[in-house]
């Protein structure tokens, strides 16, 4: 039988920070209500879920990277919703936030993820904010308490 290192979901005890733009407030809202709902259900105290905000996503990777580097935290979840509109404006800031929050992510000795949506759409955003394609701020959620058990289970 092999070794198998995998994240169990669970938050009792542990600190995240939660990074969100306000830009498109109307979905931001709804994925910052999914994260802590998802937090909450697995043990985190509300006293110990910080809600960090932040213009537009644009700004989410390098206010990501201060809250990682703080060592306050044991993950820090990113939410931002990118829509796209008549301009490029969209490509880039989508290819920036995702670019930096990856390198924030590769750079943290935390788990650092990823609930940003780009969209085409206003109603794809909907979508994915908690209506019929779930919400990704739950989904970031769940996965920022696997990677914390997980870092925790091969540090061991
Ligand atoms: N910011 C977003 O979070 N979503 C968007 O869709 C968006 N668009 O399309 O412009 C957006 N722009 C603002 C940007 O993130 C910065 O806050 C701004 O450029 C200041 O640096």
């Amino acid at each position: 039988m092999p070794n198998l290192y995998e994240g169990s979901i669970r938050a009792d005890g542990l600190k995240f920070a939660i990074v969100a733009s306000r830009f498109n407030e109307f979905i931001t809202a709804r994925l910052i209500e999914g994260a802590i709902d998802a937090l909450v259900r697995h043990g985190a105290r509300d006293e110990d879920i910080h809600l960090i905000r932040v213009p537009g996503a644009f700004e989410i990777p390098s206010v990501a990277r201060w809250a990682a580097s703080s060592g306050k935290f044991h993950a820090v979840i990113c939410l931002g919703a990118v829509i796209r509109g008549a301009t490029p404006h969209f490509e880039y800031i989508a290819a920036e936030v995702s670019k930096g929050v990856a390198l924030v992510a590769m750079e943290s000795r935390v788990p650092v993820v990823f609930g940003v949506l780009t969209t085409d759409t206003l109603e794809q955003a909907i979508e994915r904010a908690g209506s019929k394609a779930g919400n990704k701020g739950f989904d970031a959620a769940m996965a920022a308490m696997e990677l914390v058990d997980l870092r925790k289970k091969l540090e061991a």
